[in-house]
């Protein structure tokens, strides 16, 4: 009996130890959905393993982008279970990785939330997005497509952006969207995610609903992921970073909201 007592606890600690170390894949915090109703997963990418696997993401690169230059060894698995997006500078050029799901995921509605880490230096900036061709298309508002901003992160006192576009980016172009400041932010691992059904985006934190929109008339056509560093003076001067710097992200999970 005091063997089994004694294993017991162990595992009781053990189990503590995981939950308070926190950072790896064990955080999902999922919203509180409609009575009735439930998310379901229907595609995950856990960054486990060597390499990143291509046959869910592009690498995008290697060109030019903003201030900088997008090339494909900017975007790696760490080998520790996440995905790193680095920002480095590589002889005059500063460059950083990015990858999309184009063609190869493409989704509409449900849940999307990605739990990630900051990167630590001015210069340059993180984001969680969706996007589709038919954001270029004005007309119709948003519902032929809209680019959807999860979390776009320029500052670094943890202060956080979401936005929507749509109907292109030229005399057409329209948007909406809202800061807020959420100081524990800046350390550690977060999930940020989207609730997009046919009528409404729902933007969370760590599952805590932070913002929610109907702008444009809501997207109605399948969008794919994105994560993606950016280099320029929205997130101040990347000449005073230290380098290299990350953006590192332990998952992207999407969940379909289902009936009971
Ligand atoms: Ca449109």
């Amino acid at each position: 009996m005091r063997t089994h007592f004694a294993l017991g606890v162990t595992g009781f600690l053990f189990l503590l130890t995981a939950v308070a170390t926190g950072g790896q894949s064990e955080g999902a915090s999922l919203p509180s959905v409609a009575e009735g109703k439930k998310l379901t997963l229907v595609w995950q990418d856990e960054f486990s393993g060597a390499t990143l696997d291509e046959t869910k993401w592009n690498k995008l690169g290697d060109w030019k982008r903003r201030d900088g230059f997008w090339v494909k060894e900017d975007a790696y698995l760490s080998g520790k279970g996440t995905l790193l997006l680095r920002t480095k500078k590589d002889g005059d050029r500063y460059t950083c990785g990015a990858i999309n799901s184009r063609g190869k995921f493409e989704h509409r509605f449900g849940y999307y939330v990605a739990r990630c880490k900051m990167p630590s230096e001015p210069g340059h900036w993180p984001a969680f997005w969706m996007m589709c061709s038919g954001v270029n298309q004005v007309g119709d508002d948003g519902r032929d497509g809209t680019e959807i901003d999860i979390m776009e992160i320029p500052w670094r006192d943890g202060k956080i952006t979401m936005n929507l576009h749509w109907d292109g980016y030229g005399k057409d172009h329209k948007s909406a969207g809202t800061k807020i400041t959420l100081p524990e932010l800046k350390e550690g691992f977060h999930d940020y995610g989207l609730l997009w059904t046919s009528t409404e985006y729902v933007f969370y934190v760590d599952g805590r609903e932070v913002w929610r929109s109907s702008a444009g008339g809501v997207s109605q056509v399948p969008e794919f992921l994105k994560l993606t560093e950016e280099i320029g003076t929205w997130a101040g001067d990347i000449a005073k970073a230290r380098l290299p710097d990350y953006f590192e992200v332990d998952y992207v999970r999407v969940y379909d909201l289902v009936d009971k």
